[in-house]
This record gives structure tokens, sequence and C-alpha cells, in this order.
């Protein structure tokens, strides 16, 4: 199984290393074979060199489109050694045996996120190089293909310690070696249909990724899981992170802290603000002069649920709102930055996560989500829809006050993320009843408004928040029950995107309740 290496072939675009190589390769006695610049290179460090030219008996040509793309080089990295004819083809035309093949590729990613011009990235499209990382590593059996850096060290030790390399290392390199091309042109592929044609959804959607870390568990713990990023540009968001501080995160974690991020970016330009999720829905949002105010009313929403909570806030952390936030248990928190202050508090709760964003991802962002359903992938826009004040189309006869519109608002933000039914009641510039996720729409308008009474109880107030307050409704009301009750709780302002065919009757049970109400003509079901 071993195999010595008695001619390499190293055509390298990124030649850090190579002077380790080239020491290592001269003490072993291997024949190297190079393409034009990495020949000069090595010339430079003092070693002997073949040129490809002189292999293939062609000239590299065409801008060093055709180096190594020649019978000689690919005969010489395909022939099964033990088969007789292919050993008889490569007697016939003179084709060496190439053993080895060190090999990385044209920089196409660099070059396109440098903004380069559209024929320079056409031109680092590389063609020879995956062709031999993929010819070697398909003949692995024969061949050792080394395409990253991190490999030369053991190459070198394999040919110190046992004189050639192992078959268990050659399997290695060529899984790697295929995942470099798939990755290599899923990148090509998606620059093609997005960057280049702007294509929404392409004949084929491949989503080349890399493993960033393994998670703690999966959504349960018999399950395993871990974190992929993809291989290309990727959008800001959570997956980039920085855990500055505890335990190891786990899937569900992270799938928390994306949802809360996701939403306290969506209070980018407002005041000081946090949201708290739990189960991927938020269970408090408060926008407040302070971030440690916007925590204590954020908390006062639902504090039940608040316990082992998942927290994102719009701006650095300090240390009252660190103080603040300690002083329960909470799983994750997530910050654009933590001061020194806020970072002190949270090192004393060793297994509290805190995650530091930096930026706050833009809201109105394009892009497209991925959900994978059994055996097939669901492939959207993100929901990047967002209203204005003056798209807003009053529907009652009473119009709501400034006040309310600014409620309404507030309210109809945090809804878009909360999944379907969603309900949310707020006040102030804080949510004070949340109802997610049930099967119909009434169900979540009778949770968010027990919620809302169980919050009052709790702090002994004089009535529920909700007395006063704005609601909002995901998706149209289908009957005036659902806007009934929200009347019930108190709420003196509605919005929701209109539509459904009982309009005029919801409008009418809104005019004789008093009520004012604001059509968004956008739906926002998260499910
Ligand atoms: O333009 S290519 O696709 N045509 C080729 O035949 C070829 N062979 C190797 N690019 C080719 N390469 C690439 O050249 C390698 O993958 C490597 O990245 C680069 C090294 O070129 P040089 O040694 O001239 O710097």
């Amino acid at each position: 199984d071993l195999v010595p290496v008695r001619r390499a072939l190293i055509s390298l675009s990124d030649k850090a290393g190579l002077d380790t190589l080239a020491v290592g390769f001269k003490r072993h006695n291997v024949e190297i074979v190079s393409t034009g610049g990495t020949a000069a290179k090595l010339r430079d460090l003092g070693a002997d060199v073949r040129d490809i030219s002189d292999l293939t008996g062609f000239p590299e040509m065409m801008d060093g489109r055709v180096k190594t793309l020649h019978p000689k080089v690919h005969g010489g990295l395909l022939a099964v050694r033990d088969n007789p004819e292919h050993a008889a083809s490569m007697a016939e035309h003179d084709i060496a045996p190439i053993d080895l093949v060190v090999v990385n590729l044209y920089p196409f990613l660099d070059t396109l996120m440098s903004g380069a011009d559209r024929d320079t990235i056409i031109e680092n499209i590389d063609i020879g190089g995956p062709s031999m990382v993929r010819s070697a590593a398909k003949n692995h059996a024969h061949v050792a293909i080394v395409t990253d850096p991190a490999d030369y060290e053991t190459l070198l030790a394999q040919l110190d310690e046992q004189g050639g390399t192992t078959l268990d290392f050659r399997k290695k390199l060529a899984a790697k070696a295929y995942a470099l091309t798939a990755a290599y042109d899923s990148t090509i592929s998606q620059w093609f249909a997005f960057g280049d044609q702007g294509e929404r959804f392409p004949k084929t959607w491949s989503f080349a990724s890399r493993l960033k870390m393994p998670l703690r568990y999966g959504e349960n713990p018999h399950q395993k899981a871990a974190l992929y990023l993809p291989v290309g540009p990727a959008a800001p968001g959570i997956a980039q992170a920085e855990q500055v501080q505890g335990k190891e995160l786990s899937y569900n974690n992270l799938n928390d802290a994306s949802a809360a991020l996701e939403l306290a970016a969506e209070f980018r330009g407002s005041g000081p603000s946090v949201v708290i999720v739990k189960h991927a829905n938020p269970c408090g949002v408060a926008t407040r002069g302070s971030l440690v105010d916007a925590w204590n009313e954020a908390l006062a929403c639902d504090s039940v649920s608040a316990f082992g909570g998942i927290v994102a806030v719009n701006q650095p952390l300090d240390g009252p709102t660190a103080e603040a936030i300690t002083a329960i248990f909470t799983e994750v928190v997530v910050a654009p930055d933590a001061d020194a202050a806020a970072r002190e508090i949270f090192a004393r709760k060793k297994n509290l996560r805190l995650l530091l964003t930096g930026d706050l991802p833009d809201p109105a962002r394009g892009g497209q989500t991925l959900a994978v359903i059994a055996g097939g992938l669901l492939v959207q826009d993100r929901d990047n829809g967002a209203i204005t004040r003056d798209q807003l189309k009053c529907v009652t006869k009473r119009r709501p006050t400034d006040r309310e519109v600014a409620d309404c608002l507030f309210a109809w933000t945090v809804a878009k993320h909360v999944k379907s039914n969603a309900i949310v009641y707020a006040k102030d510039g804080v949510t004070v009843g949340i109802g997610a996720g049930q099967m119909n729409r009434r169900d979540s308008s009778r949770i968010a408004a027990a919620k809302a009474r169980e919050a009052a109880e709790t702090h002994g107030w004089a009535e529920p928040r909700t007395i006063g307050s704005a609601v909002a409704s995901d998706a149209f009301f289908p009957f005036a029950d659902g806007l009934l009750a929200a009347a019930e709780a108190g709420a003196t302002a509605i919005i929701q995107p209109g539509g459904s065919i009982r309009d005029d009757e919801v409008i009418a049970a809104a005019d004789e309740a008093g009520l004012a109400m604001l059509f968004t003509g956008m739906r926002h079901f998260r499910h």
C-alpha cells in the first residue's frame, strides 16, 4: 500500500510552503515537474526542476490556459500501474508515472471578492488544476493528491519515516481533493447564476459549505450536529458570530440566537432594544432610552418564558445590562459588542454563551433562505418586506393617534418574527402579549391576552398592559372573532394585512368597537 514518490508534479497559485517541499523532495531524490510560475519560484529556491513543457513536448500556451492538459500528464496520473494494458500504453506513448501532485487552484473566489472585472474573473477559472486534482484523486490507489498546505508536513513525515505515502493518507487526501473541486465549481456556478446573470432560481442549486464546528448536539441530545459556513461570500448573520465565552453551542442555541439577532437587527436605527427568544419565538421585545430599561421591559412581558432564554440586543452591552441579564438564568446573549464591564460580569457566569457579531445584519438585504424538507430543498427569497408609515391604509372611521401608529408598527415588526399564527400586543415600544405558533388565529389572540393578564398578576399591576395597546396580526383576520377578542383585551388599534373576503365584516366590527385599524397589504407568515 506504500507508494514511493519518484516523480512529483507541483503547480501552485499560492506558493506558500514551497520551500519546505523543495527541501524535503531533494532529500528523497524526487523528480519535480512544474508549471511556469512554480518552476521559476523553485529555481529561485535553488531546486532542480523539470518544466512541464519538457514533459509534454508542448509549450505552455494560450496565456497559460493550456499547460498541463495533456495525455502525458493525465496518462501518468490515471494509469493503473499493475494493469498490463495500461502499462503497454504507457510504454508505447512514452508516458512516465506521476506519483504525487501538489496543486492549489487559481484564486477564483478571491478574484471575485476583490471586485475584479468579468474577464479577470473568467481567467481565474482554473481548468488544468482541477483536472489534475480529479485524475490523481481517482487514482489514489497509486497517486497522492495534496491540495492543502496543511498536509505538507504529514506528506514529508511519511516520506521520511516510511519512504512513501500510505493508502490511508491517500484516501483522506482524495476525499479532500473532491471536496475542493466540488466547492470550487459550486462557487463558479453560483457566480454565473446569481452574480453574472442575476438569476433567482438556477436550474441546479449548489451550496458548497465547509465545517465551522461540531455542535454540542442537535435538536435533541441523541442527534449529532454541526455548523457549516458557505464556501463563498456569506451574508452576515449568527453563523459568523464570535463566541467569547460559555458552554459549547447546541443546534437549538444557534437557531434561537439567529431568530433573536434577526429581530434585534430590525431595530438597527431605533433606540436601545432588547429581544428575548424562546424556542425561536420572541417572548419579550422592548425599545427604551437605555439598554437596561429595555431589558427590564422585555423581561416583564413574559418573565416565565424568559427563563433560560436567548437574548439579542441592538447595541453594545454595558455593565448595568449585563448585571440585569445575569440576574436570571440565560442561555445565550447576542450583541454587536460588549464593553469591559459587561464582559467581566458575564465572565462570572461560566456557562453563559456570549456571542458578538460586530455589525448587525441589514434586515432589508436580499438573498434566499433554504429549508430542508424530506427529500428536497425549499428555496425562497428572504422575507425582507417592510412597511413604512405612509404605506399604511386606515380602513376604520376612527384614525389612529400617532402613538397608536408607532405601537402598530412596532408590533408589526415583532409579528414578522413570530411563528404563525402570530398575534402581538404592544404599548409604548414594548410587547405586552405575544401569541405564537397556534393552528388558528383566535387561539393566538387568546394566548397573547392571557400572557398579558398573567404578567399583570405576577407584577401586581392593577390591569393588564393590553389596555390601550396596539395589536398586530401577521395575516388577515378571517373572521371578526379574533378582532373582537383583541378589543375585549383592551387594544385600541389594530394592524393587519387585510384582504379577507370578510374584510367588510371585520371592519364593521372594528368600527362598532371604536377601534382604529390599519391595513399593510403585506403578510408575514413564518413557519
Ligand atoms: O489555465 S489552466 O486551467 N490550464 C492548465 O493547463 C493548468 N495547469 C495548471 N491552469 C492550470 N494550472 C494552474 O496553474 C494550477 O492549478 C495552479 O493554480 C497554477 C500554477 O501556475 P504557475 O505554476 O504558472 O504559477
